[in-house]
This record gives structure tokens, sequence and C-alpha cells, in this order.
């Protein structure tokens, strides 16, 4: 069985995935979510609080946090960063006056430490409107390159159409298992189990990423 396969049936037993989805009010986070459930996307109201949707994709359960981006609940992001394993920062692409606070809401949210083990994936949506910026555009905007702190990746997308939805989901999850993956192996090198073959050490140690006590 392949690792990536044996981690992902250790965190269908274990744990799900929890991945955290912010941005700037009007960025399209719930239009987004809506879509990859395949829900009606022309009816939706700002978010006011939050939102908890689950989906199964690739074999992963993930549990995903909708918070709302309003200026006046921005301040409450704080209180959903525990325990997640993948940031999605949604931007408007077409919304260049706002850019730059979008730009510094990220630059708070790296300097978090409770995410610093998260992996970022940045989308810049609503790429179908006309006056959409492109997505190495907003790349620069946004000081991407400068993020050394985090994996990450930008996609250009639309929550509309459904471009690249799905494909960016797909390379969030694959960094978040290949890093699961390297740090359980460093865990293996640092504390060798003898007579353990990897399944049975991925298995036992890995997910949460902590030793186990006394073995
Ligand atoms: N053209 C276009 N409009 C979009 C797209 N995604 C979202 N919208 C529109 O943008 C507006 C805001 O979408 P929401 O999904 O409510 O945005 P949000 O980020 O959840 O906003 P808050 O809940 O206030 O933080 C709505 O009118 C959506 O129809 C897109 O990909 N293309
Ligand atoms: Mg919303």
């Amino acid at each position: 069985m392949g690792l990536l396969k044996i981690i992902r049936k250790i965190k269908q037993k274990e744990k799900e995935i929890r991945v955290l989805v912010l941005g700037l009010d009007n960025s399209g986070k719930t239009t987004l979510l809506k879509k990859l459930n395949g829900e009606d996307v022309l009816s939706i109201s700002p978010t006011l609080g939050f939102t908890i949707s689950t989906f199964e994709h690739n074999n992963l359960k993930l549990n995903v946090w909708d918070v709302g981006g309003q200026k006046s609940l921005r301040a409450f992001w704080r209180n959903y960063f525990e325990s997640t394993d993948g940031l999605i920062y949604v931007v408007d692409s077409s919304d260049t006056f706002r850019m730059n606070d979008s730009k510094q809401e990220l630059q708070n949210l790296l300097k978090e430490e409770r995410l610093l083990g998260a992996t970022l994936l940045v989308l810049a949506n609503k790429q179908d409107l006309s006056g959409a910026v492109s997505c190495e555009t907003i790349k620069d905007l946004l000081q991407l390159d400068s993020i050394k702190t985090h994996h990450w990746k930008i996609v250009g997308c639309s929550a509309y159409t459904g471009l690249n939805l799905l494909s960016s989901i797909d390379w969030l999850l694959e960094d978040i298992s290949s890093r699961q993956l390297r740090i359980c192996c460093n865990w293996t090198q640092l504390r060798p189990i003898t007579g353990k073959s990897w399944d049975a050490v991925l298995i036992r140690d890995s997910i949460s990423c902590r030793p186990s006590i006394g073995s």
C-alpha cells in the first residue's frame, strides 16, 4: 500500500482534516464551499458567524470552517485557529481597492503561532469577472514570495464556474498529507522502533505527530 494511502486510511480512522477558510467579506468563501458541495450558489448571504461543512474528498474527511470576513468579525478569527491543518485564504480578484487590506489580514494570520503548521492555499477567486486581476498579479500584491513560514500556493479560480476548485483542494490535501508524512519520518528517524514495519510505525505514531510515550 502506498504511504499516502496509508495516511489517508489512518486519517479516516483517527482524525479528520481541519480546514479554515478566511478572507475579506465578499471574497466568495461561502460561495466556493457551496459550489464544492454542489449547492445553489446564487442565493448566499454574508456569513455573520461561522459555518462548518463536512466534505469527503479523495477518501479524506474534511471539516471546513467558513468564518465571516466582515471587519467587525475578523477579531474573532483567532477563535478558530486551533488544530488547523490547512488554511484557504480567499481573495476577490476584482477588488483591487481592498487588496492591501487583504494582504494585511493575511500577514497577520501568518504570524499566528497556532497556524504555523498549516498549509496555505490562496484562492484568487472571481476570475470569471472581466475586472479580475491575474493570479500572478495577486501573488505580487500580497507579497506571497516573501512567505518563508508556510507551504503555500496561489490558484486563480471561480466559485461560479468551478474553475480550479477541485484541483486546488487536491493540492492542499496532498500537501497536508505529505507534510504529515515528513514529520512522521522524522519521528521514526529520531526514535526508531525496532522490528516494526513502516506501516506499523505509521499507524501507531504518525498522524498526531506525537511520539507514543513509553514505547
Ligand atoms: N462573479 C463572481 N461572483 C462571485 C464569485 N464568488 C462569489 N461571488 C459573489 O460574491 C458575493 C460574496 O460571496 P460570499 O460567498 O457571500 O462571500 P464571503 O466571502 O462568504 O463573504 P462573508 O461571508 O461576508 O465573509 C456574492 O454576491 C457572490 O455571488 C465568483 O467566483 N464570481
Ligand atoms: Mg460567507
